[in-house]
């Protein structure tokens, strides 16, 4: 008798997108294998859960009919390339989003193992598989990519080993300014272990963008750390070999010098809700799903009105690394149908009705399925919510998007450093508090009081708040108002 495993699965998706056809698949597959939510991810994806062993392939095998795959959603490869996610924000957004899935193919790992393990395909035996980025040792650890479109940080892009902002000039796509650096994993009690903001290296054409990435993976692969994987982010490589060093090396490597950075700006990164049209007339809806837990409920049915939109193929599916959903493409002669349904299932009053601090708030899986879990996230966000929406009336604050994310222990999965406050748990019911980020994603904030429980947080956040309605500037950004006032 075997124990009754059960597993979660990943996808890659590069830019977030799905197709009609491919959310209908997902639909079904997540009812017929899994716990029966379709779980949005901070990296523009979808998890499953509670895969018994054998709805494995059946699962892998329905992902692959529709050209899906979990290849390089996990390990030490690189990961699920993220990009500015609403088409709206301009008009290369297409051209940017195929540029994620040309790093994503590029950077795939070449074997052939997932097909002949989950899809049959006939073994190679003695095959040795040359594999150029990767050679027989893969990365020190997992490698993650963003591209953000100017002025939305929607991806968080200084978060990412690699992050490129998109330089648009006359309406033309000409390159990136290119970070390296980024990321956000620390382990409680080390304090060799920290949250990094990448660094600008310079700009590079579009045309020598892909390789430029690429030698950045193999300074990494070459120079990471190997024996402690607590250290073996690229943030730690580029401080032990010092910026200007890794620099060089890259520039040598890719046989090119990166030029001075190009202007650009970001003025936010919270998804934009409701209805949008893009510059080709085409419409958009963004809705607010909690924590990113696309599942039906007495409040809201958000399979039901997401399966039937896809059943009509009257629409595609992009996810946001917040954790959200834009129901794209739609042509002005189907909005009606669309939004006829968003109104039937509840979704538009759900989103609707969110708070301003709930709509950007961001909480991680943590209990019962991640195994790494201190406390809970994404269970328990949503009660603190509420209450921390009483304290936010109390202060006359309540129209205030102040940026809260949640996570169950110091991995970061939420991002929590980055945010205004954030919460990292520390033990069943406990929290560090961190005050201070900035709105756009260029700050990280700072340990500002351990270990609270929920009276604690609650009356800090009094304390805070009432501070931030008295003495704050006009506009003044709660995350700006605590760094000016040296609360942090
Ligand atoms: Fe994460 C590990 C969930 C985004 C940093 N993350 C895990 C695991 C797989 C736990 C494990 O290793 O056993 C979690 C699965 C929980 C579960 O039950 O499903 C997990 N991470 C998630 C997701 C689902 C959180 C969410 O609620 O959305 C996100 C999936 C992203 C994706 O689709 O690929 C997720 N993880 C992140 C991010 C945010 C980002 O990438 O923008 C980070 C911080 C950025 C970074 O990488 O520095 C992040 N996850 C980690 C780490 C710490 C890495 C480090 O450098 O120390 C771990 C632990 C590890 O790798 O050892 C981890
Ligand atoms: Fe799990 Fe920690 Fe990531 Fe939350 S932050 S999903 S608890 S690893």
């Amino acid at each position: 008798l075997e124990r009754l495993f059960s597993f979660m699965i990943r996808l890659r998706l590069p830019g977030g997108f799905l197709t009609a056809e491919q959310w209908e698949t997902l639909h079904q597959v997540t009812d017929e294998h899994t716990t029966g939510v379709i779980k949005i991810t901070t990296r523009q994806t979808v998890q499953l859960h509670g895969i018994l062993k054998s709805h494995i392939k059946p699962t892998i095998a329905a992902f692959n009919k529709q050209k899906l795959d979990s290849i390089a959603a996990c390990g030490d490869v690189n990961r699920n390339v993220v990009a500015g996610a609403h088409p709206k924000y301009s008009p290369l957004h297409e051209e940017v989003f195929h540029f994620a899935e040309t790093i994503s193919a590029y950077m795939l790992p070449k074997t052939r193992a997932y097909y002949e393990v989950w899809l049959d395909e006939e073994k190679l035996v003695e095959v040795t598989e040359e594999d150029p980025l990767y050679e027989n040792r893969y990365l020190p650890r997992k490698f993650k990519i963003a591209i953000a479109i100017p002025p939305y940080n929607d991806v968080d892009v200084f978060t990412n080993d690699v992050g490129l902002i998109a330089i648009i000039e006359k309406d033309k796509l000409v390159g990136f300014n290119i970070a390296a650096g980024g990321g956000l994993g620390a382990t409680h009690g080390n304090p060799d272990t920290y949250p990094r903001l990448g660094n600008i290296l310079g700009y590079v054409s579009k045309e020598d963008a892909l390789k430029t990435i690429y030698e950045i993976a193999t300074v990494q692969r070459d120079n990471g750390n190997r024996s402690d994987r607590k250290l073996s982010r690229l943030k730690y490589t580029i401080e032990r070999m010092g910026l200007d060093v890794f620099k060089a090396e890259v520039e040598k490597r890719a046989g090119l010098n990166f030029a001075p950075a190009r202007k650009y700006e970001f003025t936010h990164r919270h998804d934009e809700y409701g209805w949008h049209q893009n510059h080709e007339g085409l419409w958009y809806y963004t809705a607010f799903i909690e924590n990113g837990r696309v599942r039906d409920d007495e409040d809201v049915q958000y399979k039901t009105a997401f399966l039937e939109i896809a059943k009509a193929r009257k629409a595609n599916f992009r996810f946001t690394c917040n954790q959200n959903l834009i129901i794209s493409d739609i042509n002005e002669e189907d909005k009606a149908y669309v939004e006829n349904v968003l109104q039937q299932y509840r979704v538009i009053e759900t989103t609707d009705k969110a708070s301003p601090v709930r709509r950007n708030a961001v909480a991680c899986v943590a209990f019962n399925t991640c195994p790494l879990a201190l406390a809970e996230a994404q269970r328990y966000l949503p009660s603190l919510i509420t209450k921390i929406e009483d304290v936010l009336g109390k202060h006359k604050l309540e129209q205030e998007g102040i940026s809260i994310r949640m996570t169950g222990c110091p991995n970061g999965c939420a991002r929590p450093y980055i945010a205004e406050i954030g919460f990292v748990g520390t033990n069943y019911g406990r929290y560090n508090m961190h005050l201070g980020a900035d709105v756009i994603g260029t700050r990280l904030n700072k340990l500002y009081k351990e270990n609270l429980d929920e009276a604690q947080i609650l009356a800090e956040l009094d304390t805070l708040f009432s501070d931030f309605s008295a003495k704050r500037k006009k506009k003044e950004s709660f995350g700006d108002f605590v760094v000016r006032q040296g609360i942090v």
